[in-house]
C-alpha cells in the first residue's frame, strides 16, 4: 500500500545513513533494507535492532535546530525500554532515568526510549511536558508557583493530587496507558536534586528563597527515526545557565524576578533608563552559575556553550555533513550579539531523525 511504501522510503533513507556512518558495508545496508520490506510487507511495520535506536537518537539530538549543546551528540546514552508495558513500569524506568541523569550532580544526557506508534496509536504517554517540573496555582490575578505549569497543575488536581502550595512543589508524572485513565505518579522527594540559589556577593538574593531542578528531561516530543514514531522518549542534558536565569527566573510570564533580585541590589526601579533590569538579568544569572557550580551541578554558561557549538559546526563539517539550526533560538537570550551564533545565518531545515512536537 502507499503507507507502506512511505514507511519504507524513509527506513531505506535512515539504514543507509546510519549505516554508512557507522561504517557498516554497503552489502549490509542492502540486505538490511530487503529484510526491512518484508517484514512490513508482513507486519505493516518494522523493529530497530538496538544499535539503529541508538544511533537514531544520537542522530535526532544532532539535528535538533534548537540546541545549542550539540556537540556532544555522540555521548548520549540510550536506555532501549521498548518492551515496556505497564504504566507503573514506566514509572519504574523513567525513576531509573531520573537516578541515572542526575547521578548525583554529574549529569549524563541520556534518552529513555518507549514502544512505538503503531497503527496509528500509543502504547503508552507521558502527559508532563519534563519529569521534573514546578507546579502554579492560579490565585486570582496571580500564580504561586510556574505560571507555565497551571493547565497541567490542574489536570494533576483533577485526577486527585494535592500539592503543599509552595512555590517550588514538584510535580507528580502523570502516565497514560493505552486505553486507560491517566495514572498519578509522585515523585520521591530524595530522587530530586534542587539548588538554592544563592549569589557570591550579594548575600540578599538567598533571602528570595528561590531554587531550581538540576536535571531538564523534555518528556512530551516525539522522537522519529525511519519513520517510526517513539511517541514517549524522555531526553536530558544539563542546562545552560540563561535557560533558568533569564527565562525560567526572569520572565515575567514565569517566576517574574527580576523587581526582586533588584530591590535586594539596592537599584532604582523607577525609570527603565536606569538599566535596572539589565543589572539585574545579569545578577540573577552570575547567582545561577555560582549556586549550580556550588552545589556541583553540571550547567554550561551561554559564552562556553557558544564555543562548543562552534566546535560542533567545524566538526559538523569536516564530516561533511551540512549543519543545520535555528537562529531565534540558537542565541542566548543574554549577551546575544557577544556570540559567533548571532553573526552568522543558519540553515533551518529539518533534518531526521529529530525529535518534534507532538498533540498531548
Ligand atoms: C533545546 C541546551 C542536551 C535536544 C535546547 C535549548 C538549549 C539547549 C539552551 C533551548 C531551550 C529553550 O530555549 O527553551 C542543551 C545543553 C545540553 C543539551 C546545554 C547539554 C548536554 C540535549 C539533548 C537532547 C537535546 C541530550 C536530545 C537528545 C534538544 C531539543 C531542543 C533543545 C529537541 C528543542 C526543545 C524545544 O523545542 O522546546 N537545548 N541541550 N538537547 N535541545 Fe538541547
Ligand atoms: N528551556 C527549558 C528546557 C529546554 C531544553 N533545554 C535543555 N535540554 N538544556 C527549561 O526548563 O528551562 N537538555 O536536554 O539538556
Amino acid at each position: 500500500s502507499i503507507n507502506h511504501e512511505r514507511l519504507l522510503t524513509e527506513a531505506a533513507r535512515f539504514i543507509r545513513d546510519c549505516y554508512r556512518e557507522l561504517g557498516l558495508p554497503q552489502e549490509q545496508q542492502e540486505e538490511r533494507i530487503r529484510e526491512i520490506e518484508e517484514e512490513i510487507r508482513r507486519s505493516g511495520t518494522y523493529a530497530h535492532t538496538r544499535a539503529e535506536l541508538v544511533h537514531g537518537a544520537k542522530m535526532a539530538w544532532r539535528n535538533s535546530n534548537r540546541c545549542i549543546g550539540r556537540l556532544l551528540w555522540e555521548t548520549l546514552e540510550v536506555f532501549d525500554e521498548r518492551e515496556t508495558k505497564t504504566a507503573e513500569e514506566a514509572y519504574d524506568k523513567l525513576t531509573r532515568h531520573i537516578r541515572h541523569a542526575t547521578n548525583g550532580g554529574n549529569i549524563r544526557s541520556t534518552i529513555t526510549v518507549f514502544p512505538p506508534r503503531k497503527d496509528g496509536t500509543d502504547p503508552l504517554r507521558i502527559r508532563n511536558h519534563q519529569l521534573i517540573r514546578y507546579a502554579g496555582y492560579r490565585e486570582g490575578e496571580s500564580v504561586i508557583g510556574d505560571p507555565a505549569s497551571v493547565g497541567f497543575t490542574q489536570t494533576c488536581e483533577r485526577l486527585g493530587w494535592r500539592g503543599e502550595g509552595t512555590p517550588f512543589d514538584v510535580l507528580p508524572l502523570v502516565i497514560e496507558e493505552r486505553g486507560q485513565e491517566p495514572k498519578l505518579f509522585p515523585l520521591p522527594e530524595e530522587l530530586i536534586m534542587e539548588v538554592q540559589i544563592t549569589h557570591p556577593d550579594l548575600p540578599g538574593m538567598a533571602g528570595l528563597g528561590v531554587r531550581w531542578y538540576a536535571v531538564p528531561i523534555i518528556s512530551d516530543m516525539r522522537l522519529e527515526i525511519g519513520g517510526i514514531d517513539y511517541p514517549t522518549a524522555p531526553f536530558n542534558g544539563w542546562y545552560m545557565g540563561t535557560e533558568i536565569g533569564a527565562r525560567n527566573l526572569a520572565d515575567t510570564g514565569r517566576y517574574d524576578l527580576l523587581p526582586s533580585v533588584a530591590r535586594v541590589m539596592g537599584l532604582d526601579t523607577r525609570s527603565a533608563r536606569s538599566l535596572w533590569i539589565d543589572r539585574a538579568l545579569v545578577e540573577l544569572n552570575v547567582a545561577v552559575l555560582h549556586s549550580y557550580r556550588q552545589a556541583g551541578v553540571t550547567l554550561v554558561d551561554h559564552h562556553t556553550a557558544a564555543r562548543q557549538f562552534r566546535a560542533f559546526e567545524k566538526k559538523e563539517q569536516d564530516a561533511g555533513r551540512a549543519v543545520t539550526g535555528n537562529w531565534t533560538w540558537l542565541i542566548p537570550p543574554l549577551s546575544p550579539a557577544a556570540t559567533h551564533i548571532f553573526h552568522r545565518p543558519y540553515d533551518n531545515e529539518v533534518l531526521k531523525p529529530n525529535f518534534f512536537y507532538q498533540k498531548d
